[in-house]
């Protein structure tokens, strides 16, 4: 079975580890090969260092790497090479970059140097974490810059900022009046990701932010035509439980687009090319009686949608596959 997810960061990336778990525990699916279309537009340059915070945060979650208790970042990393910095001065010091982090930074910022792609260079990350071993695929979304901004409303009139400063820096409490995602309408899929999603067997959405995760992907062009096009069931899991986000500030993005915060607002979204969607049980009474989205499939999960530990993540994961492997008949 092939089976192709968009992920961004924290949240995919712990649904995508359970769904590993779940398929290497069925003897008929482990065999299953995974690819992950990573966001990338939360990419930024810090200190001269390219940060690719949703690719690494797959990356390490799922090579066994993570700092779980931040869901971003290394186990067991310090933070003596930015406490040098901030000796000296030199910022920002509102995103935080641990010193094993900062290996990845550099090897990644050497490797861009010397004309690799981000497709290649996460391929050399991929392998040093072991997915291939895994049979897990972890492609970059683009192999363009790609980096969303936020337009914020200042005293003295709208300003643009980077994504990580007002996520970050700001804890998505600026008003904000619009995500401007720069390059996004002239980058090209990365080599395998249009295929990914033409030949797979399964397409899942994990609970990733749908506007600037999940959202910032299906802007790469010919992404979403492949998606409304592929042969294989999408089946989405709800960012969504009670109009709170599972991680994050999906809730405030949702309003910035004009979007209801819902399981079902979220399902609009994606509608022209989704098949199943995964909600909370305390989701369950908002269905639309009418319109593209009550013409889904959904289903309310048998449990808390809230992956609060890894057999967690795992059982939710099964679910969306079941779902799926149904729609697939
Ligand atoms: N998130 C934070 O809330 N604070 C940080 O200081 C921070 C640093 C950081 C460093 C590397 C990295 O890969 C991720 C990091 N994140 C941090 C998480 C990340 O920026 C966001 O959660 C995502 O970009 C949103 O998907």
């Amino acid at each position: 079975m092939r089976i192709t997810a968009l992920a961004g960061g924290i949240g995919g990336a712990r649904f995508l580890r359970g769904l590993r778990a779940a398929l290497d525990a069925d003897p008929v699916l482990a065999q299953s090969e995974l690819t992950i279309v990573a966001n990338t537009g939360d990419d930024i340059t810090l200190f001269g260092l390219r940060v690719s915070p949703d690719v690494d945060t797959l990356l390490y979650t799922l090579g066994g790497g993570i700092d779980e208790a931040q869901g971003w970042g290394r186990a067991d990393d310090s933070r003596r090479v930015q406490g040098e910095l901030a000796a000296y001065g030199v910022q920002p010091q509102w995103f935080g970059l641990g010193d094993l982090d900062i290996g990845t930074h550099i090897a990644r910022s050497l490797w861009l140097g010397e004309g690799l792609t981000p497709s290649q260079i996460t391929e050399r990350l991929a392998t040093r974490w072991g997915l291939p071993e895994q049979r897990i695929r972890l492609l970059p979304m683009s192999d363009s810059p790609v980096e969303t901004h936020v337009i914020v409303e200042r005293d003295g009139g709208p300003e643009a900022i980077h994504f990580q400063q007002w996520w970050v820096g700001e804890l998505a409490q600026t008003p904000a009046q619009r995500f401007v995602a720069v390059g996004l309408e002239r980058a090209a899929p990365a080599p395998g990701v249009l295929e990914a999603i033409r030949e797979a067997d399964l397409i899942l959405l994990p609970p990733s932010n749908p506007v600037v995760s999940i959202g910032i992907i299906l802007g790469v062009p010919g992404v979403r035509d492949a998606l409304r096009g592929a042969v294989a069931p999408v089946v989405g899991v709800s960012p969504i439980i009670s109009g709170r986000p599972v991680r994050g500030h999906a809730d405030t993005c949702l309003h910035v687009i004009g979007v209801e915060s819902t399981a079902w607002g979220v399902a609009g979204l994606y509608a022209d090319f989704l098949d199943g969607w995964l909600v909370d049980p305390a989701d369950a009474a908002g269905a639309p009686a009418g319109g593209p989205v009550a013409a889904l499939t959904s289903r309310v999960y048998d449990g808390p949608l809230l992956m609060s530990d890894r057999p967690g993540a795992g059982r939710l994961a099964r679910a969306a596959l079941d779902l799926a492997l149904e729609l697939r008949g």
